[in-house]
Order: C-alpha cells, then structure tokens, then sequence
C-alpha cells in the first residue's frame, strides 16, 4: 500500500519550539473533561503565540514512577483535545503516545506528528500506523518503562549506545515501511539515565546530528537540572534554557520545553549569532 502524503513534513522551520501541553488527570478535576479541553486549548494558544511551532499533547505521564494508564483512559484525556486543538491552533499537533490506538484516533483527528517515547517497541501495530500515515515521528531512547527505568540505570558509553539503539531503531522503522523522512530521534533525556548519563548526552549531543535525521531534545524542567540547581520544577527554567543553547549549538533541531518564551527568545538570539537571521 503506498503511504498517504503526509498532512505535515519535516520541513519545518528549524530549529522548532516544541510546547509542551499537559494533560494530566488533575486538569480534569475542576469542571469535566470540556474544560480540561477547553483548558488545554487555552494553554496551546498560549504557547503558539509565545513562538512554539509544534504542540505536543500527552495522556500518560510517563515520568519516573509512574503507572501507565489504559487505552481508554488515554483516549478520553487526549482525543477531546486533540479535537479542540484541530483547525484551530495554527500549528502542527504532536501526540506523546505509545500507542497504536491512540495514534490512529489522534490522526483522525487532525494531530500531524506522532512522539513515541518507546520508539515502535510498546505497541507491534505503531509502526504500521506510522507507515500508512506518512506522518512525522519521533524515536526516543528509553532503557527500562517508566515504572522502573531510574531503579539503576546503567550503560558501558551512554552515548555509544544511545546512538546505535536509535540507529537500531530507524532500520527497524524503515524496515516496516516508515520513510527516513518521516523520522525524528531523541536521546531520552531522563529515560533510564543518571544525572550522569543526561550530562554526558548533552556534550555528546553533536554525535547524534551523524544520523542524518533531525534531532529532538527534551531536557525542559527535568530532574538533573533539579540536581544541579537544587530547585523546584518551577526554577529550572534558566536552567532548561541553558540545555536549549547547548542543543542548538551541537546541532539539535526540535525543543520541547514547558516554558516556550525563554527557550523562543535564546534560539533567536543564537540564530542571529550562527545564522545572521535578526527578525523581531
Ligand atoms: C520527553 C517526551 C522527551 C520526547 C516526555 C517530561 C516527561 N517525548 N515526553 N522526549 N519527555 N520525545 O516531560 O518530563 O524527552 S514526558
């Protein structure tokens, strides 16, 4: 079957702001679950006009620890935001999701990007729902499942072997009829990683731009800022900053981030130091 002509492409203008936009069970507690759209839908605008060019909507929090929830359940807390956000967000909708299911009924939808945190591993059908879509995708690298992945993480060379599980990855994809065009990579920050892994993928992070497809990095208020800094969530953004400036010098394309403004304006500064490109 020849794949659909994907809805979205890769072309973006890079490097692409990524918001992040939650979903999470508390989101539903006041009000139902129009709200929680409605919320949602507030929120993504909110960040599009902030600078992000992509959402990026979850259903199953997969931070350390946690429990991952039923397809049901994750189809009630995403579809009617995906549905909200469609035709009226002006950007490209990303759905966080390891499942085939939830990608299918997204798609349908009006979301544009898939973001599977188990790289085609969790559900044997994604890859063909990838294939028939032609939508873009991101692999990510995770060692272990949320649940269990920070017990103890352990890795000979985490960048060595980042990098040939992705490589491993994309064949896999492609050998399902994926097309390399379709295909993002991310390294994982925090999937299965030490505070000293995520800071030795970041200096290596110019090592991941050799595999030739567009890289995506999402280190945004993530735990070994938290080690570094010694703050909250809600005080490593200056710190997410800094790994945004970081990933775009070692050649990273795609920021997913909670705070879009900070993140927005530091790549702006930098394109105009690297790329002479000043536009207010
Ligand atoms: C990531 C993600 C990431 C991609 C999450 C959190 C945990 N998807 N989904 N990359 N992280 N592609 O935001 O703290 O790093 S959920």
């Amino acid at each position: 079957m020849t794949p659909a002509a994907p809805t979205f492409s890769l072309d973006l203008q890079f490097p692409a702001v990524m918001g992040i936009v939650n979903v999470t069970p508390d989101s539903f507690s006041d009000g139902g679950r129009f709200f929680a759209a409605d919320a949602a839908l507030e929120q993504a605008l909110a960040l599009v006009r902030e600078g992000a060019s992509i959402v990026d909507i979850g259903g199953e929090s997969t931070r350390p620890g946690s429990e991952l929830v039923s397809l049901d359940e994750e189809l009630r807390r995403v579809l009617p935001v995906v549905e909200a956000l469609a035709g009226s967000v002006g950007v490209p909708i990303s759905v966080d999701t390891m499942k085939a299911e939830v990608a299918r009924r997204t798609l349908a939808a009006g979301a544009a990007v898939l973001n599977d945190v188990s790289a085609l591993r969790y559900d044997d059908e994604m890859a063909a729902v990838v294939a028939e879509s032609g939508c873009p995708v991101c692999l990510m690298h995770m060692q272990g499942m949320p649940k269990s992945m920070q017990d103890d993480p352990r890795y000979d060379d985490v960048v060595d072997e980042v990098l040939a599980f992705l490589e491993e990855r994309m064949a896999f994809a492609l050998a399902r009829g994926v097309r390399e065009q379709q295909i993002m990579l991310d390294p994982g920050i925090g999937f299965g990683k030490t505070v000293a892994h995520n800071l030795a993928l970041l200096d290596g992070l110019g090592r991941f731009t050799a595999l030739g497809r567009p890289v995506l990095l999402g280190a945004s208020r993530k735990r070994f800022l938290g080690a570094i800094l010694g703050a909250e969530p809600s005080g490593r953004t200056i710190g997410t900053v800094a790994t945004t400036v970081i990933g775009y010098l070692a050649g990273a394309h795609v920021f997913r981030v909670h705070d879009v403004k900070p993140n927005f304006e530091a790549l702006r500064v930098a394109l105009a130091v690297r790329e002479g490109v000043v536009a207010p």
